[in-house]
């Protein structure tokens, strides 16, 4: 099972966030740049769309020795023998994807306010997403941005789960969490919008890496 690092810089990509430019180099480019952890997010596509996608891109994180995540569908987890797979509060519930992925993969739940994070407790849960932080594109029907402070409180809410900031987190915003002490950071758009993947990716290690006051 994969331990999360204080600090870590995980990259939520879907293949319409690329910019017409090619999915895969885009996404290397992110992994080359110091990206800790990937997450498939696809919405749409066949069952052997998604096997091909995922196949390829677990050669790349495999590459660069850093985990696969797969959204929303554990029997695509567990076909390409990803090493990490995230839930929504409406998808299929951890206890039950935790039955279909095993006990070596490593299991994440969004969340969006105080009662879901006490909620994901006790659940077999490694981490969990908090946010929207900021308003985001990315997300279609994304909820009301949550605000920085419940991803402070995730800490003691729920101390045992990796607390992932997420949504509408730019270069600006990173900096500002880390000088709140918050250093697990999602992002999307910050990355595979970038002119500049690679380099978008390495600033925000840069500032992962800045000592905080707190
Ligand atoms: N869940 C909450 S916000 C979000 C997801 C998947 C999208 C994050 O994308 P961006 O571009 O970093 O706002
Ligand atoms: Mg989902």
């Amino acid at each position: 099972m994969w331990e999360v690092p204080k600090s870590a810089l995980y990259l939520v990509a879907g293949r319409a966030q690329a910019r017409g430019r090619p999915y895969l180099d885009v996404v290397a480019a992110a992994l080359e740049g110091g990206v800790d952890v990937l997450q498939m997010r696809e919405k749409g596509g066949t069952r052997k769309d998604l096997l091909e996608l995922g196949r390829r891109l677990h050669d790349l994180t495999q590459r660069y020795g850093i985990p696969l995540v797969v959204n929303d569908d554990p029997q695509l987890a567990r076909d390409l023998g990803a090493e990490g797979l995230h839930l929504g509060q409406g998808d299929t519930s951890p206890e039950a994807a935790r039955r279909i992925v095993g006990e070596r993969v490593f299991i994440g739940l969004s969340t969006h306010d105080a009662d879901q994070i006490l909620a994901a407790r006790g659940r077999g849960l490694d981490l969990i997403g908090v946010g929207p932080l900021y308003p985001t594109r990315t997300k279609e029907n994304a909820e009301a941005p949550v605000g920085v402070d419940l991803l402070r409180r995730a800490s003691v809410l729920a101390p045992e789960l990796a607390a992932f900031g997420i949504g509408g987190i730019d270069r600006e915003r990173a900096r500002l969490l880390v000088s709140k002490g918050c250093r697990r950071l999602a992002v999307s758009s910050a990355i595979l919008g970038a002119s500049d993947p690679f380099e978008a990716t390495s600033r925000l290690k840069e500032i992962l890496a800045i000592p905080s006051a707190q």
